[in-house]
C-alpha cells in the first residue's frame, strides 16, 4: 500500500466519500496552519457529512458542497486538532486543540515502533536471553496501552508492544510468542521507556504455518460454479447500489469502515426509507489473563487503530462467488496523502437456501422461492486477526448484519506441562487466552420518516385464573422505551426478546404501525468487573440496546477517542441527558459479544466465527413482500402449476 496520485472522481451526492483529490486538498488545506509544528501525523481526514435535511433533500444534479473532518496530532508538541475544511470554498471552518486524548494508532506508528524496539538495548539483550540473535525476525506488535493509571504514562502516547518470532522471513511468526517480555513505547517520542521481562520461558517448539505446501491439498472436493449469465441483478452507480427493491449509497471511512447510508425499499411504487446510516462503530476485545503481557490486551480496534485503513484490496483474494463488483476505498495516511484501497468494497449476490414453500398434499399444487441475498462487504486484518463485515439484504425486507472473525487467535508461551486457568492449550507450549469480541453497531433508523419510536417486546405467560383455565396463554408485551436512560437494555432470549422500531404516523393497513425489529442473535455480557479498566473505558458493552435521540455529535459507542481514555465516554455519556425518545429522531446502539474459548482447531488459523443480528419487517408490509419472487428455474418440472390436483409431483427444489 503506498500513495496513489489523485485522480479526479465526479461527486454526484453529498454522501460520497471523499475522493483522492479530495483527501489531498483537505490536507493542503489544513497543512497552512501556523499552529502545526514540522512533526505531525495525520490520523484521519474523514467525508464531513451533512445534515440529514441536506442529503435527504438532495435531488439529482443539484450542486454538492463538499466538506472534510481532519484528525491530526502535533508529534512534537503532544497535541491534538480537529478541523472542519471546506472543500467547496477552499477554506477551513473550524480548527480546535483537543485537550487530553490520543487519536487512534496511525500505521506509520505501527511501523517505526517495532523499528524502535527491535533497535533497544534492553529488549535486545531481553531477546538474547531467550536464545534470539537475528532481531529482524522479531515482530513487534503494538497494542493499545490502554489506562491503568500507572505512574509516569498520563499524557503520553503510548503502546504496550509484544514480541513473537519468526523462524525465517517466510514463517508464521504467531506460532512463537515471546513470553513475560513488554517494551512500553513512547509513540511521540518514538522511544522505548522500559522493557518489562518477568522471566524466561523458552519458545514454542512448533512452525504453524498453512500454505498448501505444509498444509497438504485435498483431492476429493468437485468444483461448484456459480453461473450468472446474464450478469448480476443489481446496478452499482458510482456509490449507489439498486437491486431488487432496495437502494442504498455505499461509504467508507478510515476509522469505521463500509458505511451503509440511506436504505430504502420500494414497496408498490412508494420509496419507503428504513435505515439512514448504518456503521460498526467500535469494538473491544477483553483478555481474561490477570497476568504481565496479558491483562493489558484489550484492543478497539475500530476506535483505537482504524478499521477502514486496514482493510484489504480483495484482489489479493476475495471469499466471493458470482458475479463480483468491487468498489475501491480511499483513506489517508499519516502525510495527509490519499491512499487507495484497490477493491476493499466487495458487492455481490448469493442463493440463500428456501424462501418460502407451500405443498397442497390435497391437491397436489406446490409454490417454492429461492432466497437470494445480496452482499456488501469488507474484511480487515487487524495485527493477527480478521474481521470480515457482511451486510446482507434479502427479497423480503430483511437485513443482516454479520461480522466474520477469523485469521490467528491472540496468544502467549507457556513451559512445557503447564496449562494456565485462563485459557486453552493450541499446540505445544502455545496458549490462547479466553476472550470476547464486542461489536457495537450505530444504527440510525427512519422506518417511513424520521420520526420513531422504540418499544421492548418479551413474551410473557399469562397466570392462572377463570382466563386461562388450560394454563396454556401466554403472550406478548409490548413496552415503550420512553428515554435513554429506560432504553439500556440487556438481550433475553428466554422470554423471546427483541426491540421494534415503528412509526407512530404510518399504519399497515390492519390499523398499526409500521415496523422493524432488531433480531438479537447470540450475545454475552463482559465477564470482567465493573471497576475494571476495560469496562470502564467500553461502557458501551455493559447494555445490549443502548437508543439515543439522534445527535450529530454523538458518532462512537466508546466515545470520539478511546485511546488511552480513562473511561466513561460514549454511550454512558450521551445517554446522560437522560433526553426523551418517543416519537422522534432515534438511534439504536447494539453491542453483540462473541465469546471465544479456544480451540485446539482455532489453529493455526481460526475458522469463521459469525455474529451478528437481523433487522427484521414487522407489520412493515402489508403481506409476505416476497409472493412475485420467480419461480426457480426447476419449479415446473415438479409441481403442478396449475393447481389442477392431477398429479404434478411435489417440489423439492433447494
Ligand atoms: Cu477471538
Amino acid at each position: 500500500m503506498g500513495p496513489t496520485a489523485s485522480k479526479a472522481v465526479r461527486i454526484t451526492h453529498p454522501l460520497d466519500p471523499l475522493a483522492a483529490d479530495e483527501v489531498t486538498r483537505a490536507w493542503e488545506i489544513v497543512h497552512a496552519q501556523p499552529m502545526l509544528g514540522d512533526r505531525v501525523r495525520v490520523v484521519f481526514i474523514d467525508l464531513h457529512e451533512p445534515s440529514k435535511a441536506i442529503v435527504l433533500g438532495h435531488r439529482p444534479g443539484d450542486p454538492v458542497d463538499r466538506a472534510a473532518f481532519v484528525v491530526v496530532m502535533d508529534s512534537a508538541a503532544g497535541k491534538t486538532y480537529e478541523a472542519v475544511v471546506s472543500l467547496s470554498e477552499a477554506r477551513l471552518i473550524s480548527w480546535r486543540h483537543v485537550p487530553d486524548v490520543q487519536p487512534a494508532i496511525v500505521l506509520d506508528e505501527f511501523l517505526e515502533c517495532e523499528a524502535a524496539v527491535r533497535a533497544d538495548p534492553r529488549w535486545q539483550a531481553a531477546m538474547r536471553r531467550r536464545g534470539v540473535t537475528d532481531f529482524s525476525l522479531a515482530m513487534v506488535d503494538p497494542w493499545s496501552a490502554g489506562h491503568f493509571g500507572f505512574e509516569g504514562e498520563d499524557g503520553r502516547r503510548l503502546t504496550r508492544t509484544l514480541t513473537w518470532v519468526r523462524r525465517s522471513p517466510g514463517d508464521n511468526g504467531y506460532a512463537r510468542p515471546v513470553a513475560n517480555l513488554v517494551a512500553v513505547v513512547d509513540l511521540n517520542d518514538m522511544r522505548v521507556l522500559r522493557v518489562e521481562d518477568e522471566g524466561v520461558v523458552p519458545l514454542p517448539p512448533e512452525d504453524a504455518n498453512y500454505s498448501p505446501d505444509v498444509a497438504g491439498t485435498r483431492t476429493d472436493l468437485k468444483p461448484i460454479e456459480i453461473r450468472q449469465p446474464e450478469g448480476p441483478s443489481f446496478e452499482l452507480a458510482g456509490h449507489e447500489l439498486r437491486w431488487q427493491r432496495w437502494r442504498m449509497r455505499l461509504g467508507f471511512t478510515p476509522r469505521e469502515g463500509l458505511v451503509i447510508h440511506t436504505v430504502t425499499y420500494r414497496d408498490q411504487g412508494r420509496e419507503r426509507p428504513i435505515l439512514y446510516r448504518g456503521s460498526v462503530v467500535d469494538m473491544v476485545v477483553p483478555y481474561g489473563d490477570p497476568r504481565p503481557t496479558y491483562f493489558h490486551r484489550n484492543a478497539f480496534d475500530v476506535g483505537e487503530y482504524g478499521i477502514g485503513t486496514l482493510a484489504n484490496a480483495l484482489m489479493n483474494g476475495c471469499d466471493c462467488l458470482g458475479e463480483i463488483r468491487y468498489l475501491d476505498a480511499v483513506v489517508n495516511d499519516s502525510r495527509g496523502r490519499a491512499v487507495t484501497l484497490p477493491n476493499a468494497i466487495c458487492v455481490h449476490e448469493e442463493d440463500q437456501g428456501i424462501l418460502w414453500k407451500h405443498f397442497d398434499w390435497r391437491t397436489g399444487y406446490s409454490e417454492v422461492r429461492r432466497s437470494r441475498r445480496l452482499v456488501v462487504s469488507f474484511i480487515a486484518t487487524v495485527g493477527n486477526y480478521e474481521y470480515g463485515f457482511y451486510w446482507y439484504f434479502y427479497l423480503d425486507g430483511t437485513i443482516q448484519l454479520d461480522v466474520k472473525l477469523t485469521g490467528i487467535v491472540s496468544n502467549g508461551a507457556v513451559r512445557a506441562g503447564e496449562k494456565p486457568p485462563w485459557g486453552e492449550l493450541v499446540a505445544p507450549q502455545v496458549y490462547g487466552p479466553i476472550h470476547q469480541h464486542f461489536f457495537n453497531v450505530r444504527l440510525d433508523m427512519m422506518v417511513d420518516g424520521l420520526r420513531n419510536s422504540v418499544y421492548e417486546v418479551d413474551t410473557v405467560a399469562d397466570p392462572p385464573g377463570p382466563e386461562n383455565p388450560h394454563r396454556n396463554a401466554f403472550h406478548t408485551e409490548a413496552t415503550l422505551l420512553r428515554s435513554e436512560g429506560e432504553a439500556r437494555r440487556l438481550v433475553d432470549p428466554l422470554r423471546g426478546r427483541f426491540w421494534k422500531v415503528v412509526n407512530p404516523s404510518v399504519r399497515n393497513r390492519l390499523g398499526e404501525p409500521v415496523g422493524y425489529k432488531l433480531v438479537p442473535g447470540e450475545n454475552v455480557l463482559p465477564f470482567a468487573a465493573p471497576e475494571a479498566s476495560v469496562t470502564r473505558r467500553a461502557g458501551f458493552m455493559t447494555r445490549h440496546l443502548w437508543v439515543t435521540r439522534h445527535d450529530p455529535r454523538e458518532r462512537y459507542a466508546a466515545g470520539d477517542y478511546p485511546n488511552q481514555h480513562p473511561g466513561g465516554a460514549g454511550l454512558p455519556t450521551y445517554v446522560r441527558d437522560d433526553a426523551p425518545l418517543d416519537d422522534t429522531d432515534v438511534v439504536l446502539w447494539y453491542t453483540f459479544g462473541a465469546h471465544h474459548v479456544v480451540r485446539p482447531e482455532d489453529w493455526p488459523v481460526m475458522p469463521v466465527v459469525s455474529i451478528g443480528f437481523m433487522l427484521k419487517p414487522v407489520g412493515f408490509f402489508d403481506r409476505n413482500p416476497a409472493l412475485d419472487v420467480p419461480r426457480p428455474a426447476s419449479h415446473t418440472a415438479c409441481a403442478d402449476g396449475d393447481g389442477s390436483g392431477d398429479g404434478g409431483a411435489p417440489c423439492h427444489a433447494g
